[in-house]
């Protein structure tokens, strides 16, 4: 694989990569790894070691700890994904105010299909717009219900996009959330020293979070986007390193918000001579990390690359310029573009890396900043190295599956009820289930194991869906065009076959969904069949894995899907070891409590077993 072959052409050129940092930090520390490191207060820092120091010198124990800790990480997870989407109503909003026209509302239908949920009425789509944008807003500052709690006061976005059998059960948890940043804030609270010591109560704020993660980030943050680059439909594109061009300006766009992206694609095309003018055949962009993933879906840009690719995509030396916003980004990128041509640009007035230019990004101006840094791109063009090296592969991509874009392949067979579609086909036990793949890659894990899961699920017949790193590296290995087929069971490739041929359009076994704040599009259409079905959603064939997350973001989002009712495949196993009593609830009684639990398997092949144990025990029909 071309990864191997730039690994190599690093160690050649004395370059340090992530993989070799990883090396550097081990042995990792096992009271991290174990979740009893407790370092809220300056006592300590603490550690539990058993049989020698069991508690804290507060006097806390590991149950306790850990169980904090799992909410700070959710609350950092959660408030990544709520800034996104507050980013995204705040430029909606300027967008409807029309004092500038370089963006505009694309999706009427969204748009007025939300508005219709909030009960917003009008003629005018821009007023209609800033009325949705308060309403989402409202989220971020809701402050009835805190003194006392009435039925209804908790987020908007929860209110018209959950699934109402869940909302009852949140409701008798006593974790529907009120306003999204009083919620990650009060978390910072419950968890300091001195305060919640009640591990129980402690995970269930872990619940709550992934609600707010959920409803306040992930489902909000697409919609909007949805209202302002349109909803995605089937795309097609490609993948791998291969999609980088030696005979082109190389632009690589990074980070997560489609805003700089999407512009830069614009751009590129209208400033094509200055590109010739140097010599360059063209201007290609290309996407890393989900901002790969937001401009594949609804452009057709080639996703070339997930997190722990991103510094081999400047050891290609061709990267002319890598421009990024926020999450993900690691701050090595400067080290290593310093050695090549490479200009390394941040655009979002929080996100700095010492050493990069930076060209603050404002959607009111996104016409001068792409086009300034599409020419820092020319000139570092100018200035490329001879130490270049383009792995040859290349694999065809179909993307864009967005759930009504899905609805839209079903409804070529039931037009008024297209769920019943793949209802009939999980009846008839054709179709086992339905995986969500999702999450990041991470140095620590063998990365191969996404595609390895994914490959194992599709041979027992089970659609697989999935956003965030998991659909870059299926991409990568050709899971997300027609050559896969070979790799699904029969009844599986009967239900895509019939697809293809009501649609007359390719459909992969692979699903890409989107980004990882697209997970909401996975939490809206699993709660649309548990609706459709009038089930519980935890008694649905349904699971989501994902086998190698790194971030903060990705264990909240998998709170989200815990807190849905779902079972959750985590691996590597997140900080819960070093108590029993943690580790069994949550992946044992946690089931009782909500009806999913969190299951375990550090490669594929237990992986799939846990999770298709799951799957056989919940046949519908
Ligand atoms: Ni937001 S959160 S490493 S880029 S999926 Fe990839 Fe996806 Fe995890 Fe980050």
């Amino acid at each position: 694989m071309g990864d191997l072959e730039l690994i190599e052409k690093a160690k050649k050129e004395g370059i340090e990569l992530v993989f070799d940092r990883y090396n550097k930090q081990k042995p990792l520390c096992n009271f991290g790894l174990n979740g009893t490191c407790c370092k809220n207060c300056h006592q300590g820092p603490c550690r539990i070691i058993p049989g020698k120091s069991e508690r804290g010198i507060c006097g806390v124990n590991a149950e306790t700890i850990i169980a904090r800790n799992l909410v700070r990480i959710c609350a950092s997870g959660a408030s990544s994904h709520a800034d996104h989407a507050r980013e995204m109503l705040i430029a909606l909003y300027k967008i409807a105010e029309k004092k500038h026209n370089h963006y505009s509302i694309k999706d009427e239908k969204k748009l007025i299909f939300l508005a219709k949920k909030l009960g917003i009425n009008n003629r005018n789509k821009e007023i209609i717009a800033k009325r949705l944008v308060e309403e989402g807003l409202e989220d971020f500052r809701r402050q009835e219900g805190l003194y006392h709690k009435k039925e209804g006061d908790y987020l908007n976005w929860l209110k018209i996009r959950a699934n109402k059998r869940l909302i009852k059960k949140w409701q008798r948890l006593n974790i529907l959330p009120i306003n999204s940043d009083l919620e990650t804030s009060h978390a910072l609270h419950q968890t300091t020293m001195g305060n919640d010591a009640d591990p129980i109560h402690l995970l269930l704020t872990v619940l709550k979070l992934g609600l707010v993660d959920g409803y306040s980030g992930l489902v909000l943050g697409s919609d909007i986007s949805d209202i302002v680059f349109g909803v995605p439909h089937l795309v097609k594109s490609t993948t791998n390193f291969g999609s980088l061009r030696e005979d082109s300006i190389n632009i690589i766009v990074h980070g997560h918000i489609p805003f700089i992206g999407s512009k830069i694609v614009e751009w590129s095309k209208k400033l094509e001579k200055e590109a010739n003018g140097v010599g360059a055949k063209g201007i290609n962009v290309v996407g890393m990390c989900c901002t790969g993933s937001e401009l594949l879906m609804r452009q057709g840009v080639p996703f070339i690359g997930h997190l722990v690719q991103q510094e081999l995509a400047i050891v290609t030396g061709v990267a002319d310029v890598v421009v990024v916003d926020i999450q993900c980004i690691y701050p090595s990128l400067q080290d290593i573009a310093s050695c090549y041509h490479t200009k390394l640009i941040t655009t979002v007035d929080f996100v700095r890396i010492p050493g990069a230019m930076h060209i603050p990004f404002k959607v009111e101006d996104a016409d001068i900043s792409s086009k300034l840094i599409i020419r820092e791109a020319i000139k570092a063009y100018t200035k490329r190295g001879t130490k270049i090296f383009i792995p040859k592969e290349k694999n065809d991509v179909i993307a864009g599956f967005s759930v009504e874009s899905i609805k839209d392949l079903f409804s070529k067979i039931n037009k008024n009820n297209q769920w019943q579609v793949l209802v009939d086909y999980l009846k008839k036990g054709k179709l086992k289930g339905v995986v969500a793949m999702v999450g990041c890659t991470n140095p620590k894990v063998d990365n191969s194991i996404h595609e390895e899961i994914t490959k194992l699920l599709l041979k027992n017949n089970i659609l697989v869906i999935g956003t965030g790193c998991w659909s870059h590296v299926a991409a990568q290995n050709g899971l997300m065009n027609m050559s896969a087929l070979k790799y699904c069971g029969d009844g599986l490739r009967e239900f895509l076959g019939l697809l293809k041929e009501k649609n007359r359009v390719d459909i992969p076994p692979c699903w890409h969904m989107g980004s990882c704040v697209d997970c909401g599009r996975i939490g809206v259409f699993f709660s649309e069949i548990s609706e459709y079905l009038n089930k519980d959603l935890s008694s649905l064939p349904f699971v989501v894995s994902s086998p190698a997350f790194a971030t903060e973001k990705a264990f909240s989002i998998a709170s989200y899907f815990l807190a849905m009712g779902l079972n959750v495949h985590i691996n590597p196993v997140p900080p819960i070891y070093g108590s029993p009593k943690i580790s069994k609830f949550l992946t044992q009684d946690l089931e009782k409590v909500i009806g999913g639990r969190i299951l375990l398997g550090d490669n594929a092949k237990k992986a799939v077993n846990e999770i298709l144990k799951i799957i056989h025990s919940k046949k519908l029909g």
